[in-house]
């Protein structure tokens, strides 16, 4: 198998990149100093999280000045994410680190008047030159593709500035912001994208950059007269809630209202619904075009080692064939193992992380730290698990998982909490409410509301919520529209809206009435009564812009 170099010099979540190099049949040397770079053929910088800490890394280690030597002997070199950003002359992220300087722009952050930052998703690469000077495209860049980004600094594009100087660029268009997805010249390839999470488009890249195949003629009938409009798709998230059966085997299970015992039954009455293995039904899920998977460890890490839960397992085996963004949720907070060693929630996540997980998703612990944020004065105290993941991994690594429940009430003035006036009264015909948080599976209720939660951990670092209700949990009766356009008025991070998918309807719903990034949907693709490629179908049919399985073309 031919060898790639790969630069890990901050901590990251490399095992995907492992995995898709593996996939295209390739492996990693990893470079562990600054002279093994002069063994590099072909060199691949990822990076992910914060510009100043990436290049304060790579400086401080050494790597600067032997990746220069490198990239200008004309040997094959990648950039991705904060790799590609690494090239340019620097970052309104960090003003006092300077890049490499290959190429004359700043990175700057979006402006986030009208949209959610960051950029989350699903959004094109379209090689600027397509329709203009033939139909070629660099590196297997489709512009009917879509690629899997996660970043809120970009560098923004203007037409024909870099094309002069023979660079190769493709674009996306976030909002009414254009920006550089990728990026080439001669022995320099980047993408802002990560190709390892962007499904067969992505790994089409990657090969393609591997196998040396910098232009390719692109099939006769790829439309040249793709717009430049907002090119981020809806995002279809397929959600799997995993825990032990009575057996003591991890399955897929799913309940209403967080009840996940079967109720009926004379052999299954009160044991845990089994809908299925996780490895087999991640895959499943992938393959019909899920834009993310993510697995809800919804009993933790009980009565094992924490180093040994069989969700580690897990993960690493979807991450071999699942090639688009994995979270994993449950149990990620400071903790004692079985044998009394502390262990903190930063080592916890960085077991997920090592083990093929994209991003973690923390429930529990962010409601805990959400009540002493507001017990200090809103004063932040550096240790909560979001504050040293965020700051580890980057903001985009972390998820918070809520679980809110309705409490009504005859008026506002009868909580201090944050209310709306529902459409949907109560059956003693109130019809103010707050969403009140949960803790350990809705078992728990606390003196917090949604907003308040969502709020504080915005503040502390959190990249994205995931918004579940467990009032619509298993119901198939669509989502609660009005939660969430109640906790995306409050917030400038991404909100996966959760709970309550019945049918493709109730996605196209949700993306009609609120601003949600992102939808989730569980039980019924579990019960097999949609596919995602039948919700997204139905999604692109109703005037949805939607990420087409590369298999659908
Ligand atoms: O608190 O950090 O250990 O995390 C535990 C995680 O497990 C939380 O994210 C919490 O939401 C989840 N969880 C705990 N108990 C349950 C349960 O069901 N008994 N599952 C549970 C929550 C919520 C969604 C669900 C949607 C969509 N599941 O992921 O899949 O409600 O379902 P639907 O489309 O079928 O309506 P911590």
């Amino acid at each position: 198998m031919s060898t790639v170099h790969m630069l890990d010099y901050v901590a990251g979540n490399v095992r995907s990149l492992v995995n898709a190099i593996n996939k295209v049949g390739f492996q990693v040397e990893w470079v562990k100093s600054p002279s093994d770079l002069k063994n590099a053929e072909k060199l691949i910088l990822p990076g992910v999280g914060h510009f100043g800490h990436c290049l304060s890394q790579l400086s401080k280690g050494g790597y600067l000045d032997p990746i220069k030597a490198h990239i200008t002997s004309g040997k094959p070199f990648m950039g991705i994410c904060v790799g590609l950003q690494a090239l340019f002359d620097g970052s309104e992220e960090d003003c006092d680190v300077p890049g490499l300087g290959l190429i004359p722009v700043s990175m700057q952050k979006f402006n986030d008047d009208s949209k959610s930052v960051p950029h989350i998703g699903w959004n094109s690469a379209m090689d600027t030159k397509i329709g203009t000077s033939g139909n070629s495209s660099f590196y297997g860049l489709n512009p009917s593709s879509k690629y899997y980004y996660v970043h809120s600094y970009a560098a923004p594009y203007t037409p024909g500035l870099l094309e002069e100087n023979g660079w190769s660029v493709a674009t996306a268009t976030y909002g009414d912001e254009e920006f550089i997805g990728a990026i080439a010249r001669g022995n320099i390839f980047a993408t802002q994208f990560h190709p390892e999470k962007s499904g067969e488009a992505g790994l089409r890249t990657l090969g393609a950059f591997l196998n040396g195949d910098q232009f390719q003629t692109l099939a006769p009938q790829t439309s040249l007269s793709l717009k430049k409009s907002d090119g981020l798709t809806r995002r279809i998230i397929a959600c799997l809630d995993v825990r032990a059966n009575d057996s003591g085997d991890l399955v897929v299970t799913k309940g209403d209202q967080y009840d996940v015992r079967e109720k009926d039954g004379v052999d299954t009455g009160g044991q845990v619904r089994n809908l299925g293995k996780p490895v087999d039904m991640a895959k499943a899920y992938y393959e019909q075009g899920a834009d993310e998977v993510t697995f809800l460890n919804i009993t933790s890490f009980r009565n094992c080692p924490v180093a040994d839960t069989p969700m580690l397992e897990i993960l690493k085996r979807t991450s071999e064939t699942v090639f688009v963004p994995l979270t994993i949720g449950g149990g990620i907070k400071d903790t004692i193992d079985t044998d009394g060693t502390p262990i903190s929630a930063l080592d916890v996540a960085t077991m997920y992380f090592k083990s093929g997980a994209d991003k973690v998703s923390i429930g529990s612990d962010a409601v805990i730290a959400a009540e002493e944020f507001y017990g200090a004065g809103e004063k932040l105290t550096g240790k909560t698990a979001i504050e040293s993941i965020s700051k580890a991994y980057g903001n985009q690594a972390v998820v918070v998982s809520v679980d809110p429940k309705r409490v009504y009430v005859s008026r506002p003035e009868d909580t201090n909490h944050h209310t709306i006036r529902s459409q949907y009264p109560n059956a003693a015909g109130q019809s103010f409410c707050w969403y009140q948080c949960t803790i350990k599976g809705g078992r728990e209720t606390r003196d917090l509301d949604v907003r308040q939660l969502a709020k504080a951990v915005e503040a502390m670092g959190a990249g994205e919520i995931l918004l579940n209700c467990i009032d619509k949990d298993g119901s198939n009766s669509g989502f609660d529209l009005e939660l969430i356009n109640d906790v995306k008025a409050a917030i400038k991070i991404p909100v996966i809206a959760s709970s309550g998918a019945g049918s493709p309807e109730h996605f196209a719903e949700i993306f009609e009435n609120t601003n949600t990034d992102a939808a989730l949907g569980a039980g019924m693709f579990h019960r097999g009564e949609y596919t995602v490629s039948e919700v997204k179908n139905y999604l692109s049919y109703r005037g949805f812009l939607v990420r087409e399985s590369e298999g659908d073309r």
